[in-house]
């Protein structure tokens, strides 16, 4: 009886708009629907460096190097954000990180794809991050507070990044003939991988239903996908580029860019560990972990000896 009533007032105090802080009571479903998709998006921050990291040192520019080391870092620091969002929660940031590296957790499909130019950080930029601007807009409202204040600032950096990336993408898109084929060649291999990112089509996503009753999400995956192709055809067409979709087609009467069937065994099977880089991924976060002992050990004798809590992970 007293959860039957505890729930009807948390689910009252959603409706109202306002935000569950950590230490409010809340149903154990949404607090294991909540670290389960802020460690997700945590993991995909950290993972989510590797592929852009690889173009660190071949950069063209002095100036595009310091930019790219500056938006390497931001996801660091995301990710840092949202594993103390996650420990809110009361699950403890070396529990979530070992699930990573023995591959038990999930993390954005997207970052199992090679980076085969300096083309596909442009796009990776535009894109990717594009598509992450638009998830995470509506995450910004979403009803757990440390989450939502997270986002906030989370998508401020990844406007720059997103800037960043369609100025390279124009940039190429009006150079010589190859560097226009290179960013085209771009395009046509991470259109399709960023659509996924939302996630499976409504009719098909478990989660979704009790997310957006509590207000974690406050729009589907298809409304955001939606989104985010209605925004970036035009992008594409701005600076002669095409995208790689022989259905795409402009319905007038909804204002919508209408596009083909995506390839939901490809997102099944990436996501399952399965996708070109998957392996390399979690070797190299196996490697980078265990380079980085002696700095947790550090930072853990640090913290034991002025009586703090250790926070490195
Ligand atoms: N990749 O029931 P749903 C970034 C899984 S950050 C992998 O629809 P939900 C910034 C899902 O977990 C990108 N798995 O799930 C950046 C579930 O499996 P489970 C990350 C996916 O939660 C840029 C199953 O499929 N952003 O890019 C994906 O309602 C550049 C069924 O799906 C976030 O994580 C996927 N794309 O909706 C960084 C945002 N989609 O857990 C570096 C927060 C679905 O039941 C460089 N997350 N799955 O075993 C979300 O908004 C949601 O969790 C969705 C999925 C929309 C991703």
């Amino acid at each position: 009886m007293e959860d039957k009533k505890r729930l009807e007032e948390f689910e009252a105090r959603i409706q109202r708009g306002e935000k569950i802080e950590p230490k409010d009571w809340m149903p154990e479903r949404y607090r294991k629907q909540l670290i389960r998709m802020i460690s997700q998006h945590a993991h995909s921050e950290v993972v989510g460096m590797l592929p852009e990291g690889n173009w660190i040192t071949r950069a063209p520019s002095l100036r595009r190097k310091l930019v790219l080391l500056a938006k390497v870092q931001d996801e660091a620091g995301h990710g840092l954000y949202l594993y103390s969002a996650a420990e809110t929660l009361g699950v403890d940031r070396q529990e979530l990180i070992e699930q990573l590296l023995e591959g038990k957790a999930k993390y954005s499909n997207i970052f199992n794809y090679p980076t085969l130019t300096w083309a596909d950080i442009g796009v990776i930029g535009w894109l990717v991050d594009g598509a992450a601007i638009v998830n995470q807009t509506m995450l910004a409202k979403s009803s757990y507070g440390p989450y939502s204040r997270a986002m906030i600032r989370i998508c401020k950096e990844e406007n720059f990044h997103k800037r960043q990336g369609y100025e390279i993408v124009a940039t190429m898109a009006k150079g010589t003939p190859e560097q226009k084929k290179m960013v085209q060649d771009a395009v046509n291999r991470w259109w399709w991988p960023s659509l996924m990112m939302f996630g499976p089509h409504d009719t098909d996503s478990p989660n979704s239903g009790e997310l957006l009753r509590w207000k974690v999400k406050t729009k589907t995956n298809d409304e955001l996908r939606q989104r985010f192709v209605n925004l970036t055809v035009p992008q594409a067409h701005a600076v002669g580029l095409t995208i790689p979709d022989p259905d795409l087609k402009y319905n007038p009467e909804t204002g919508n860019w209408e596009f083909g069937e995506i390839d939901w065994d490809e997102f099944w099977r990436v996501i399952k560990g399965d996708g070109p880089c998957n392996r390399e991924r979690m070797r190299a976060r196996r490697k980078a972990h265990e380079e980085g002992a002696w700095v947790r050990e550090a930072a853990a004798a640090y913290a034991a000896k002025h009586g703090m809590k250790s926070r490195v992970a």
